[in-house]
């Protein structure tokens, strides 16, 4: 069975998505997630104009071959925009496979490890008050663990914190990307953080009690230094997880935080190939794997550095907001479910839009995802609903220090 042909469909639901699909000869199609936040028509393009002319005629099982005809036929490696796109021709042909076999993508990889995938939503107040009510409402809907962010007095717009009270039944819905041509700006202030954040922490304890398995995300602001200092002040709130403490592409950087806290580490939202948790891995200086299939070059590679972090014994939190689509979220579910080296994964629920033009199998229930048992992936895309909405550009915000320099987003 050979691929037949394949398109790009770019789509703008209530954000911006860039799928792949895959047609064979035999009439069986797939898909592939290559959203890139903010840099979505460049990946678009490398798909349409160096990708999609070399698939006709490939055949469509061979997907170890196909990953490496385009990583290693590239020459040039590595990068968010040739690993997204590798990463939806990497999901379709897996989504065929699966297809093929009548079976789900997770059934192809081993079978289920688990009944269900445990997930992390996302709370985040202005507030003491308006963070609890977030909490509060997302256990309403069923999550058993919860990424906690707040403001801090100090810094006038940040990251992870809706601006809108989150009443129950309400879905989450902070997006960081603006609709616009240019990025806004944001500010920061890492002594103002560093004071406030461990404060948040122990009222949530002292609200929520010691069970509840509690998150937080720095978004790649700190130095090695001042990560080991919030590590330490955390301590004695158990985090499950402090995410991406630094900019990780200093990997050694991660030995000075870890020589200082056992608050467990989770990084690598931005990475897009194994090489890049090499030394995090191999030197156990991470906790948890937070690639996502998308931006990893798919399937294939998100299996195989899992496989390397089992044997250091590194489990999985893979990056699930919602600038991964539903085909994307779908794939890291199936490795979730097969790998015996899961940890958690992040569920940052889709819009009413987009869950119209995407037809997702996987469910939610009591706190747990479950891909679902649809032969492949599981998603389908309704592509008369996908054409209503056009792209639009947006960005993801940058941030200045007070005296204007610019600082990690
Ligand atoms: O800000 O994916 O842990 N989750 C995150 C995300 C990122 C967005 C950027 O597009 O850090 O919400
Ligand atoms: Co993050």
């Amino acid at each position: 069975m050979n691929i037949a042909s394949a398109e790009v469909v770019l789509t703008s639901p209530s954000r911006n998505f860039v799928t792949l699909k895959v047609t064979t000869d035999e009439g069986v199609t797939g898909l592939g997630d290559a959203t890139l936040n903010g840099r979505e028509l460049a990946v678009a393009t490398y798909l349409s104009e160096h990708v999609v002319p070399l698939l006709p005629g490939r055949d469509a099982h061979r997907i170890e071959d196909t990953w490496q005809y385009l990583y290693r036929g590239a020459y040039w490696r590595r990068g968010p925009v040739t690993m997204a796109a590798i990463a939806a021709v990497d999901m379709a042909l897996w989504d065929i496979k699966g297809k093929v076999a009548g079976l789900p993508l997770y059934q192809l990889l081993g079978g289920a490890s688990r009944n269900g995938l445990l997930a992390y939503g996302h709370a985040s107040g202005t507030s003491l008050q308006s963070l609890s009510e977030s909490i509060h409402a997302h256990l309403e809907r069923g999550y058993r663990a919860i990424r906690v962010q707040t403001a801090v007095p100090g810094i006038n717009a940040l990251y992870g914190v809706a601006d809108q009270p989150q009443s129950s039944g309400e879905r989450y819905d902070y997006e960081p990307a603006g609709r616009g041509v240019r990025p806004v700006e944001e500010d920061w202030d890492t002594a103002a953080y560093l004071r406030h954040v461990p404060t948040v922490f122990e009222h949530v304890r002292q609200e929520f009690g010691p069970e509840l398995p509690l998150l937080h995300d720095a978004h790649h602001r700190l130095r090695p230094i001042e990560a080991a200092t919030l590590g330490k002040r955390l301590e004695p709130y158990d985090l499950f997880w402090l995410e991406d403490c630094t900019p990780a592409e200093n990997q050694q950087g991660l030995r000075l935080v870890r020589q200082h806290t056992t608050t467990p580490l989770a990084i690598g939202e931005v990475f897009n190939t194994g090489w890049d948790y090499q030394q995090l891995i191999s030197e156990q200086l991470i906790d948890y794997v937070r690639a996502a299939a998308t931006h990893f070059g798919g399937v294939t590679p998100l299996r195989k550095v899992m496989d390397f972090a089992a044997a250091f014994q590194i489990r999985s939190g893979f990056h699930g907001p919602t600038d991964v689509s539903p085909v994307g979220l779908a794939a890291q579910l199936h490795v979730g479910l097969a790998i015996h080296n899961f940890g958690i994964q992040e569920y940052m629920e889709h819009s009413a839009a987009t869950n119209n033009v995407f037809h997702q199998s996987m469910t939610f229930k009591d706190g747990y995802l479950h891909p679902g048992d649809n032969p492949g992936l599981g998603v389908e895309l309704d592509e008369e609903a996908a054409a209503g909405f056009s792209y639009q550009p947006a960005y993801l915000p940058v941030t200045r220090l007070r005296d204007g320099t610019i600082h990690d987003w």
